[in-house]
């Protein structure tokens, strides 16, 4: 099984409703390792790169309000930003975080137990971001921490 890096991003609904050291919690139940953590500035231009994928979707833009922190309260949008490292590191944590949809993710993740609709936007708030494969990973982790800038 190769070894893999994924990024983990607690986004601001779960930032504000003080789930940082539970997801942390959750995801320490893997035998992954935490091999880098950040406290980043989003701005619109990380957040739409981030987003990238998604540009052209009708929910694009209240998705980048959402992870400005527009919705939260949040004027200056500091997030958190982890990567962890191990076998099969993108999958094993995307089974913790769960679904994308908190309505239809397994109760026992991260976002089935914690994640909501919000009911103005129709955004799924799932408080918590992972990478989706290993191509988004590289590409998420060099966007969010920069080439050469984790502890080897
Ligand atoms: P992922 O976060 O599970 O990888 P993506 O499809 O990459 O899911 O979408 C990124 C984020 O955009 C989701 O986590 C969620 O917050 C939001 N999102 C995705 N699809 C929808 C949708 O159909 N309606 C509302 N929000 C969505
Ligand atoms: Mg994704």
């Amino acid at each position: 099984m190769a070894i893999e890096r994924t990024l983990v991003v607690i986004k601001p609904d779960g930032k504000k409703r003080k789930l940082t050291g539970l997801a942390i919690d959750r995801l320490d139940q893997s035998n992954l390792e935490m091999v880098a953590a950040k406290v980043v500035k989003v701005d619109r231009e990380l957040a739409e790169q981030h987003y990238a994928a998604l540009k052209g979707k009708p929910f694009f833009e209240n998705l980048v309000k959402f992870f400005l922190g527009e919705f939260h309260g949040f004027k200056t949008c500091r997030l958190l930003a982890l990567i962890y490292e191990g076998e099969n590191a993108v999958a094993e944590v995307r089974r913790i975080v769960g679904a994308t949809n908190p309505e239809e993710a397994d109760p026992h993740s991260i976002r089935g137990s914690f994640g909501k609709i919000n009911p103005k936007n129709g955004i799924m708030e799932n408080v918590i971001h992972a990478s989706g494969n290993t191509e988004d990973a590289k590409r998420e982790i060099a966007l969010w921490f920069g080439e050469g800038n984790i502890e080897s």
